[in-house]
Formats: C-alpha cells, structure tokens, sequence
C-alpha cells in the first residue's frame, strides 16, 4: 500500500495532514498542486465526484493499484490515527474528551478560519483598513478563546496533543505569518508558546514544512 498525498505547502488544512503524517511515522508521496490551476489527476476525481478541487487529498493505492480516496483533512487524520499503530490523538469516542475534540473541530471551522481569511483577505477578498480594525478586534476574540482554555491546560483536550492542537495550531501560524507578524500575540502568550512549541521543531521545519517541486499544472 502506498500513500499520495495532494497538497499545498502552505495551506493550514494540508500541514495538519503533514503534521499527522509526521507523528505517526507514516510514508507517503507528496503531489505538490499548482493551487488553482491543479493537477489533471484532481481536476478529473473533482469532476468525477461533482466537487471542487480541493487539498488536501489522500490517496491510498493498495498492491493492485485500486484507490480509496479520502478528501477532507479531519477525515484523513482520523483515518491515519486510526490505522497506524494504537490511536494516539484520538479520545475514545463517547468519552467527555472526544466531544471536546469535536468541538474544537468544528469552532476551527466555523468560527476561527473564516475569521483569520476576513482579517488576511477582507471582506468579499477587498482589503479595506477601516473594517481591518474591526477584523482584528474579532480575531483576537477567537485566539482569546484559545488563551482562557491554555490557561492551566497544556493543550486543548485532555491534557495531551490531541487532534483539536493539530487541526488550530496550523491556523495560528497562519495568523503569525499574514502581513509579517502584524498580529500581535502579547496578550495571548499561551498560544504562542503552544504553537511555537509545535511549529519550531526541526521535524516540522525539514519535514512537514518540506519544499517539493511543483507539479505541472493540468498532467
Ligand atoms: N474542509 C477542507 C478544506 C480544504 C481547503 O479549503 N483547502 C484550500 C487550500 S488551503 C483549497 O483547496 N482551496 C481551493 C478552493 O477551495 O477552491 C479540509 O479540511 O480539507
């Protein structure tokens, strides 16, 4: 069996894969995408499967060549923690603590991301500083959430790393890098030190945030 992943270096849903993939020691292929312009191979599955193309995608080809795609980042994390070894960042399901996850998962998704892109890219993708004041004032709302929950816990759930620290610390970055490190953490050194903590190992360095030759768009 082997592993492909389609990604973008930067993107904050394909460093959580690369973070997961990292942890659990597991071998795979990266398909570098030209965002946008995408590799044939994902423009045929997107249109194939009625979607967008998208990254990150896992595809896992077995020892006859059939392929089971998995499309969705959280999806693909829990696939890998599920088949790899014991289940490390996973709480067992029906438990306090996996409800928590779930939580967290879903707070990155609805509330955290779209907040960090009106903040980055502003409204309908039209930068404007007035509404930036705004912006920012909402998205330290959020990483505020973040603060009061690592105040007197090490990480988001259980006391341990957990699929919640892997699918928001990629985020994080994210908000660390926009308009170089306008952001200002001062009032949430929590987060910056559980972030950092994760992002300036050297296997995240070398590893996750490894550079791979583009692919050629549309082959
Ligand atoms: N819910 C998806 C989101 C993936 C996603 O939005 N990826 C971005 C790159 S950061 C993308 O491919 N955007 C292109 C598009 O949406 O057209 C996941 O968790 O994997």
């Amino acid at each position: 069996m082997k592993y492909i992943l389609h990604s973008y270096r930067r993107c904050p849903f394909c460093i959580r894969v690369r973070i997961m993939m990292h942890l659990k020691g597991v071998p795979y292929e990266v398909v570098e995408e030209p965002l946008r312009a995408w590799t044939k191979w994902l423009q045929e599955w997107a249109e194939k499967n009625g979607e967008r193309p998208r990254v990150p995608l896992l595809r896992i080809v077995a020892e006859d060549g059939s392929e089971t795609v998995i499309p969705e980042s959280d999806d693909i994390n829990i696939f890998l923690d599920t088949h790899h070894g014991s289940r490390e960042y996973i709480p067992d399901e029906g438990t306090g603590e996996y409800q928590e996850m779930q939580t967290w998962l879903a707070w990155c998704a609805d509330e955290l991301k779209p907040m960090i892109d009106l903040y980055k890219y502003g409204e309908q993708l039209q930068f404007d500083p007035e509404k930036h004041i705004a912006h920012t004032a909402a998205l330290r709302q959020r990483v505020e959430k973040l603060e009061l929950q690592l105040t007197g816990h090490s990480f988001l759930v259980d006391e341990r790393l957990t699929l919640a620290d892997i699918a928001v610390i990629p985020f994080i970055r994210q908000i660390m890098r926009t308009r170089e490190g306008e952001f200002d953490f001062t009032d949430f050194p929590k987060v910056e030190a559980w972030t950092r903590a994760l992002i300036e190992t050297e296997w995240f360095k070398e590893e996750v945030m490894k550079k791979y030759p583009l692919a050629p768009e549309g082959e």
